[in-house]
């Protein structure tokens, strides 16, 4: 198998579910961080969009992280259920995790992220952890099947559910206690190698304390 290739940023939640994928599978991936001059000269040259990640494998070049977990899970160690249902229940929970918890978390994030916090525009952070909280519910009760969402292993839908996750306690919000299977399955992920690997330093010093 081939030495694969990220062009990648640590916290950017796309980014980072490819490289927990690939730490699923044990697969080596250089992680090429995009801010480096020379990285970003030549993710000018591959990236029509102008996003990361993008992943390169030889002479194979991917963009958006949605092809390249679906690459990986077809050349590498399983990272989707056997069974039909799962698989699509996996793959559902991806979308769930960016169109449900990820549109609201990036308002914490962005507000958070660049600016003081007196200058922080409390009524969007607020607007941004009601969105998140309201999405929990609809986990907590799929967690009442398994330990992970699509199956006994995590898959697809905890690569891209998970950097979602640990950005929210990142940015000050926690999973409440009226969610206990949440917290269980984080914890969970937080104790699995691949997972706490594929983090970037900063968020790893934080999930330490969680788990
Ligand atoms: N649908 C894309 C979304 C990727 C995305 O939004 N990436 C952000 C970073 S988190 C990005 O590239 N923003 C532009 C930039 O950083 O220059 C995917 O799944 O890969």
């Amino acid at each position: 198998m081939s030495a694969l290739r990220l062009i990648d940023k640590p916290e950017c939640p796309f980014c980072w579910r490819v490289r927990i994928a690939a730490a699923l599978q044990s697969r080596e991936v250089e992680s090429l961080d995009r801010s480096e001059p020379e990285v970003l000269a030549e993710w000018q040259r591959l990236s029509p969009h102008r996003s990361v990640p993008v992943l390169i494998d030889g002479d194979l070049v991917l963009t958006d992280s949605g092809p390249i977990l679906e690459y990986l899970a077809e050349t590498g160690m399983a990272l989707l259920p056997d069974s039909p249902r799962q698989r699509a229940e996996a793959r559902s929970w991806m979308a769930y995790g960016d169109n449900v918890l990820g549109r609201s978390m990036r308002e914490v994030v962005f507000e958070k992220r660049d600016k003081p916090e007196d200058e922080w525009d409390q009524e969007r952070i607020r607007e941004g952890v009601r969105g998140f909280l309201q999405g929990l519910p609809t986990i907590e009760k799929a967690l009442d099947n398994g330990p992970f969402l699509a199956g006994g292993q995590p898959t697809l839908a905890e690569c891209a559910l998970f950097p979602r996750f640990a950005l929210a306690l990142t940015y000050g919000v926690e999973v409440p206690s009226d969610f206990p299977r949440i917290r269980q399955w984080i914890k969970r992920m937080v104790v699995h190698p691949a997972f706490m690997s594929a983090s970037p330093e900063r968020v790893r010093n934080i999930l330490v304390e969680y788990a």
